[in-house]
């Protein structure tokens, strides 16, 4: 291998290093923890989503929403999303150690009136770089603190049993 090439092979490896691990791990107190590769997220029903670009226009987000993911995994939903288990929370966990909590009650759209997606495109491209593989989108946020970037583990925690 030419200096060059090295230099540039290694410059990829660097980056692919860099980036969030393209898969996404659902653990805590599920009946049935996940870890999904983006392969599996492009096969779940997809949604999208416009987020104002600040340079002007809109931008399109693609990806799976967060309460189906949650959903696939055994969380509460529907009728059984009701008393002790509105008391559950998820925290998102990103490869930088930014940390996000949600509650269950405020990710389902029958009750937050918002769908959270988890975003593996944005404008038809596969995200990259400071947003890792996969980030949140919160829609109806004015702050865009919450919209975890390089988002790698979903932790569910009940705190009422
Ligand atoms: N993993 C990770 N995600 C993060 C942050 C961070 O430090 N680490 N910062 C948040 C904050 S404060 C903002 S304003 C947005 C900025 O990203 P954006 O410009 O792509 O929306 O990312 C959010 N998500
Ligand atoms: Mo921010």
């Amino acid at each position: 291998m030419t200096g060059m090439k090295y230099i540039a092979a290694l410059a990829l490896a660097c980056t692919a290093l860099a980036q969030a691990p393209a898969t996404l791990t659902v653990a805590g107190d599920l009946p049935m923890p996940l870890k999904l590769t983006l392969a599996d997220l492009a096969a779940m029903p997809r949604q999208t989503v416009k987020l104002p670009n600040p340079n002007g226009g809109d931008y399109t987000y693609e990806g799976v929403a967060l309460f189906e993911v949650l959903k696939r995994a055994g969380a509460p939903n529907g009728s059984s999303l009701r008393g002790a288990a509105l008391a559950s929370y998820v925290l998102a966990k990103a490869t930088d150690g930014y940390q996000v909590a949600f509650t269950l009650g405020e990710i389902d759209p029958s009750f937050g009136n918002t769908t959270i997606l988890i975003a593996d495109h944005r404008d038809g491209a596969p995200l990259s770089g400071n947003q890792g593989a996969l980030r949140l989108v919160v829609p109806n946020d004015h702050e865009g603190a919450r919209s975890v970037r390089m988002l790698e583990t979903l932790e569910f925690v009940r705190l009422k049993k």
